[in-house]
């Protein structure tokens, strides 16, 4: 067997998905591991047991972001860097972010014991947030690293339930000063493998896709403050009603999407209404805001032009009218020879692939801006993801961590 072809790179892959899974299995279906809770607190410590069982050393930052490491033998060269997100959105998959890991260390793992020390350190990351699923942040964990993520904003964030970032992220003791700052100045490149989440390469029949380049992407969270009343006794005309002026700007931005068409999306993916009792007009309506595209003077004409929407129906419908901007993140070009090493080792490998852009935002995006990054993708069967139903087959995980193996060893032993 030509190790060269790295077929044995996804020992242990998945067994360690099944296992990681465990963590936040929800009881309806799927996996809900939210940013600084209990199952994402086992899931970091169980991830950093494997990695030292894996023969890497493990250690976390400030912001709870775990650094799986194989040190290489040339003293003072810049990190190799791979991995994933390990938090989900509620109810997610058990692929998302999770595989990226899943196949860095099982990758890491197999170089070692196949070509021993590389000359260039290898990590595996296991990044603490991306998906902006609890809080309204998003990219908690990669944002630190690349030094684009503010810590004001642990006070300032709250989650549904009025607890803090920062309070949460004390209770599974992270955040404190001594502990290692999150930014990397050591890092020469970052290649994350991850599930396309999207039908394009089911569709085409290519076994994986490389990335060019990553949407751009804005979210707000929207509140609109009118008057609680009595259902019965207040006439239609009279009504500062909360909840139906988000329906109407719910319908507003749909419309305004399929106008602009594709690729632009826009999302409303939480609502909360007060009292939100039947028989109350409701006096005040949370709701997100999630707009993206790949052209990034058109997304941000966009969201100009939806906001202005938004005020006009809150003005005359006598609502107070607030739009927070939590993300905005440009359209993310990923570097052009490591994409070219991808498609070899793919070719390598005998493996078709496609050039795509990403529809859905990865930490390789923000990476992007602090070192040479790429994105590797393996189907998502029926193009389905952020749901219990993500699925991936077992050989088309194995190809992807074939692929990132090669990339590896070609960038950090050659
Ligand atoms: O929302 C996204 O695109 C990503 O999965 N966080
Ligand atoms: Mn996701
Ligand atoms: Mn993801
Ligand atoms: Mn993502």
């Amino acid at each position: 067997m030509n190790p060269l072809e790295h077929r044995e790179a996804s020992a242990g892959l998945l067994p360690l998905l099944e296992e990681l899974a465990a963590f936040g299995a929800d009881p309806e279906g799927g996996v809900t591991r939210l940013l600084y809770t209990k199952p994402w607190a086992e899931a970091q410590h169980f991830l950093a047991g494997r990695m030292r069982q894996a023969g890497l050393s493990a250690r976390f930052d400030r912001a709870g972001n775990l650094f799986g490491r194989l040190e290489g033998t040339e003293a003072g060269a810049d990190v190799i860097l791979t991995g994933s997100h390990v938090d989900t959105v509620v109810r997610g998959g058990k692929y998302d972010g999770a595989y990226g890991i899943a196949a860095g260390i099982a990758a890491l793992a197999y170089l070692s014991r196949t070509f021993g020390a590389p000359k260039r350190t290898l990590e595996v990351v296991s990044f603490c947030e991306e998906e902006g699923s609890r809080f309204p942040v998003a990219y908690w964990g990669s944002g630190h690293v690349c030094g684009r993520q503010d810590w004001t904003l642990a006070d300032a964030a709250s989650d549904p339930d009025g607890i803090t970032l920062r309070e949460a992220m004390e209770t599974v003791g992270f955040g404190a000063p001594e502990q290692p700052d999150c930014r990397r100045s050591d890092l020469a490149a970052y290649v994350e493998l991850h599930i396309e989440q999207g039908i394009v390469l089911e569709r085409g029949g290519e076994r994986i896709g490389i990335v060019e380049t990553i949407v751009g992407q804005r979210r707000y969270a929207v509140t609109l403050a009118g008057e609680s009343n009595h259902a019965g006794t207040t006439p239609m005309g009279l009504r500062k009603d909360a909840l139906a002026g988000a329906a109407e700007m719910i319908a507003a931005l749909e419309a305004m999407a399929l106008e602009q068409g594709d690729p632009l999306v826009a999302t409303v993916g939480r609502l909360d209404a007060e009292p939100n009792t039947p028989n109350v007009v409701a006096g005040r309506v949370r709701f997100t805001l999630d707009i993206r595209l790949d052209r990034e003077e058109k997304l941000a004409r966009f969201c100009t032009l939806a906001l202005a929407r938004f005020e006009s129906i809150a003005a005359r419908r006598g609502l107070a009218f607030e739009a927070v901007n939590w993300l905005a993140t440009a359209p993310a070009p990923m570097d052009a020879s490591l994409a070219a090493l991808l498609e070899r080792a793919g070719e390598a490998a005998g493996l078709t692939h496609r050039r795509m852009v990403s529809g859905a935002g990865h930490d390789a995006q923000l990476m992007g801006g602090l070192c040479p990054s790429a994105m590797l993708f393996v189907p998502s069967r029926g193009g389905i993801s952020h749901s219990p139903d993500e699925y991936t087959t077992p050989a088309q995980l194995e190809d992807g961590v074939r692929v990132l193996a090669a990339a590896l060893y070609e960038l950090a032993y050659r």
